[in-house]
């Protein structure tokens, strides 16, 4: 019997700079739905890729001093790179500037001017460049793109043009007969209020202003726009409208895509219309996820709070990133990356529940029973609880997953783990031994072990080497399907376990953040030295930032931590609690009745549980911390400008 099919796409990432652990979570997550699915018995295709064209690349390049095609090779190797070292399972690797995408990107373009979609006429508008986007005067946001926030410009140019308005009321409809295509629900609402009720305008699909792209076949002068060359990824990869097309046959309409919510636009809106144009099936379902935040801002180079997933990896180890991307994150909604969250999530769940469990679990019966998994003697109804449990839980992270929520299915997993954590304190295996109940014992020690190996079998999607480590421990070999989990008890009596090393190792979660903000102090000193042009903001934006002296009315030690200060400030007619991370560098009594900088319009927010309303300015060298204080004296609340 031919198995089901399911195609899954991430976006195909831009090779305009470095990638952050932002990127790294459309494709974990998609990872972790592959290889679910593929376990499930599905003939599994997943895509991903890279974005090589548009005008920000070759001005990029032009920057770098290299060639637009030498300074993508070079961000393709580095992708290349990270997808391997977070273990991604892709099938194909797209990019825009493989031949035969180019080609049919080409055919595309002629299919589309034979059948009358597109027409030449001129274009002006307000193009954003990084986004590679154009917006309409009421889109802008304070006269800005609405997604990154830089300046646009006033682009005119002789440009051909795509039918989308004629495809307005086939959308409507497909939407309406289709439900469930734009994923979660509000983003549905969102295309429909903001863009298609609107009215949609014909899309401007050439450029003639730069030339790394795909030239029209028809008018060499022009280029495709990069979004219709981004978007047809997802059927050239396949082989639509080349020779070996059996891919395309096969997978084709795409059951997933996946993509991050500021490009559900392009996904739901353009890219089903240009599907309709060619006569082509639409794909079954766009899910648009929140994004990971750094300090309640969207993690991206250009706002340059990137956290360096190669780095992450290397210190904690692949699983423990790849278990926080998935679990901590509530999906489709955004969520906050820090560094306390990672180390926490990771000593709590990875640490103390799986870990221990685990090593718990080959230590005794290595102590008890030579390290062989002892033959089960009759099952209590405690060991029926488990039992059921275990058996259940396959069938749940189905529709965790069948919903797209890793969260919830990492949960469901871990509910056995938890549970026979607690089975070992309930039945107490060392009172046992102690009392020589060895047959009790070696139910016990089977029913821990069966667990462990549920666990894992379902955990494999997810956290993929650790799950094959939990395996070697067992001494079972890892599955590459669920169908050991249909019953209960199918691990081999007399299995030889092999203890090993423990799975994590515990963080000490405050030094290790004191160690984290240290390399993170010195990358900024050796930054300063150089600002990129792409940050340089105009006196408009200094503006937006209020600053005035402040006087220190007291300080104090903020409660287990070694590294940050509580202070009451007086600026002018106000009182304001600040908290700074400069309790290594200032003792509290030092700092009552200086003057300070305070920067007094930043959004509140809760540090270690201690409300901080602004901060305090301060130099730093990546060695030592001082405070900025006005030259002469100064009342307190003074404007700082
Ligand atoms: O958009 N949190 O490429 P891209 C979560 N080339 N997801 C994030 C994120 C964050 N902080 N930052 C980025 C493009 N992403 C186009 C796609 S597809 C035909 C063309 C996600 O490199 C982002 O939402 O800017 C998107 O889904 C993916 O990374 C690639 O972003």
């Amino acid at each position: 019997m031919n198995k089901k099919t399911f195609y899954i796409t991430t976006p195909i990432y831009y090779s305009s700079g470095n990638f952050h652990l932002g990127h790294c979570y459309t494709t974990v997550i998609c990872d972790a739905i592959a290889r679910f699915k593929r376990m499930d018995g599905y003939d599994v295709f997943y895509l991903t890729g890279t974005d090589e064209h548009g005008q920000k690349v070759q001005q990029r390049a032009e920057k770098a001093g290299v060639t637009p095609k030498q300074f993508v090779d070079k961000l393709y190797d580095q992708i290349v790179e990270l997808w391997k070292t977070l273990d991604i399972s892709y099938d194909k690797f797209i990019r825009t500037t493989d031949e035969y995408h180019e080609l049919t990107v080409q055919k595309v373009y002629e299919k589309l001017l034979k059948s009358g979609d597109i027409y030449k006429s001129e274009y002006e508008g307000l193009y954003c460049t990084p986004c590679e986007a154009f917006w309409t005067e009421s889109q802008l946001v304070d006269g800005k793109c609405p997604d990154c926030g830089r300046e646009v410009t006033k682009q005119k140019e002789e440009s051909y043009f795509f039918r989308l308005s004629k495809y307005q009321d086939r959308l409507i409809k497909f939407y309406e007969e289709n439900p469930d295509f734009i994923s979660p629900k509000s983003r549905m609402n969102e295309m429909v209020n903001n863009f298609i009720k609107p009215g949609l305008k014909d899309l401007c699909i050439s450029r003639t202003t730069f030339d790394w792209g795909v030239k029209l076949p028809f008018d060499e002068k022009h280029v495709a726009y990069v979004w219709i060359d981004a978007l047809t990824n997802y059927i050239t990869a396949l082989g639509y409208l080349q020779k070996d097309h059996a891919n395309f046959d096969k997978y084709w309409p795409a059951d997933l895509h996946m993509v991050g919510k500021e490009i559900v636009r392009f996904h739901t809106i353009i890219w089903p219309a240009i599907l309709m144009a060619l006569d082509l099936p639409l794909p079954k379902k766009v899910y648009g996820h929140g994004w990971l935040l750094f300090g309640n801002d969207k993690m991206s180079k250009s706002k340059g709070n990137i956290v360096d997933p190669f780095f992450l990896t290397e210190r904690y180890g692949v699983d423990a990133i790849r278990y926080f991307l998935l679990r901590e994150i509530p999906f489709g909604s955004d969520g906050n990356y820090t560094n306390e969250a990672l180390l926490v999530r990771t000593n709590a769940d990875l640490v103390n529940d799986l870990g221990n469990l685990v090593s718990r679990t080959t230590a005794m019966v290595t102590q008890y029973f030579g390290g062989n998994i002892p033959e089960p003697n009759a099952y209590n109804e405690l060991d029926k609880e488990l039992i059921n449990l275990c058996t259940g839980t396959l069938a749940k992270v189905r529709k965790d997953m069948d919903n797209l929520s890793a969260p919830d299915a990492l949960t469901d997993i871990f509910r056995i783990v938890q549970r026979a954590n607690k089975y070992i304190d309930e039945t107490t295996p060392w009172t046992l031994n102690k009392n020589g109940d060895k047959d009790r014992l070696a139910t016990v020690m089977y029913i821990l072990t069966e667990c462990i190996r549920f666990a894992a079998t379902l955990l494999k999607p997810f956290i993929t080497k650790t799950a094959n480590t939990i395996f070697e421990k067992l001494g079972l070999t890892s599955p590459d399907n669920f169908d050991g989990l249909s019953e209960f008890g199918k691990t081999p009596v007399g299995t030889k376990v092999n203890k090993g090393d423990n799975l994590f190792n515990r963080i000490d979660v405050d030094k290790e953040l004191k160690a984290l903000d240290e390399i993170a102090a010195k990358q900024n000193s050796q930054k300063t030295e150089e600002t990129p042009a792409d940050d340089i903001i105009d006196i408009t934006d200094f503006a937006k930032v209020k600053l005035c002296t402040a006087k220190v009315l007291s300080c104090e030690k903020v409660a287990k931590s070694d590294k940050l200060l509580v202070f009451k400030l007086q600026a002018g007619n106000e009182v304001r609690q600040v908290v700074s991370g400069i309790a290594q560098y200032y003792t509290p009594e030092y700092m009552v009745g200086k003057t300070v900088v305070l920067v007094k319009n930043l959004k509140p927010a809760k540090i270690r549980g201690v409300e901080s309303n602004g901060m305090i300015l301060c130099a730093a060298d990546g060695k030592t911390v001082v405070f900025v204080t006005p030259e002469k004296e100064m009342d307190s609340g003074k404007e700082v400008r």
